[in-house]
């Protein structure tokens, strides 16, 4: 008798690493960069997000996926560029989740023209913990942490900065104010991820955009000469 071994989804993890595969296929094959954005609540990610789209919209064909629990605040934020913008809300459906996994961000591919676009930035759910659980077919995860939120952070949530490609350590502007100690932090984020690539940026004064840019069209680059 023949018989048909059948995968068995062993569990969520597996069944998202599936579903992520298959979102990871269908980015190559519309060769689109796809960069999965991570940070504690109000970290900066879509003021950084705003100030990188002023040079990028001039320069790449950008989308964006926007993931929040509720409403589309982050999206209206981003509706005087020339990107598209798609919102997923995990309290639609999603039993509110505090993170964006592979199926949520594939049952918004529809509504997003990837054939068209060269980078899609999706910003996740602000959390410091459970986004880096979930991979969503990704090729980067880019990490803002800020320094309003202390230097003790890379000690306390490993794994998110563990799980970064690139750490961009924003609101730089208001070191003059606060008693955070950067070479403090420094070395806490050496003592989770040693020599993890890392830019010191402001989202108020443009400082360290353009080298953040500059990384996002590098990145792209690369993948379109590989593809
Ligand atoms: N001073 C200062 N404030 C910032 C900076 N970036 C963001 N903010 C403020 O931080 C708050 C949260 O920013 P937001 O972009 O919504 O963070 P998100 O939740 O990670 O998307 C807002 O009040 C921003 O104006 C920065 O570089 N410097
Ligand atoms: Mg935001």
């Amino acid at each position: 008798m023949h018989v048909k071994k059948v995968r068995v989804v062993r569990d969520v993890r597996d069944a998202n690493h599936t579903i992520a595969r298959a979102n990871r296929e269908d980015f190559d094959r519309a060769g689109v960069t796809v960069v999965n954005f991570m940070s504690a609540p109000g970290a900066g990610k879509t003021s950084l997000l705003e100030r990188a789209l002023e040079r990028l919209e001039l320069e790449l064909a950008v989308a964006v996926l926007e993931g929040d629990v509720q409403g589309s605040l982050d999206a209206d934020r981003l509706a005087r560029f020339h990107v598209e913008v798609a919102q997923i809300n995990t309290g639609d459906g999603f039993g509110g989740e505090c993170h964006l996994d592979a199926n949520m961000v594939r049952s918004a591919l529809d509504s997003l023209s990837l054939e068209e676009t060269d980078l899609l930035v999706v910003e996740n759910v602000g959390n410091l913990v459970c986004p880096a659980e979930f991979r969503i077919g990704e090729d980067f995860r880019v990490m803002a942490t800020s320094v309003t939120e202390g230097e003790d952070k890379p000690l306390k949530y490993p794994l998110m900065y563990r799980a970064a490609d690139l750490v961009l350590i924003n609101k730089i502007d208001l070191l003059p104010h606060l008693d955070f100690d950067l070479e403090r932090f420094l070395r806490h984020l050496d003592d989770v991820h040693p020599g993890v690539p890392r830019m010191l940026v402001s989202a108020r004064t443009g400082e360290g955009v353009d080298a953040w840019c500059d990384w996002l069209l590098r990145r792209v680059r690369r993948e379109q000469e590989a593809a």
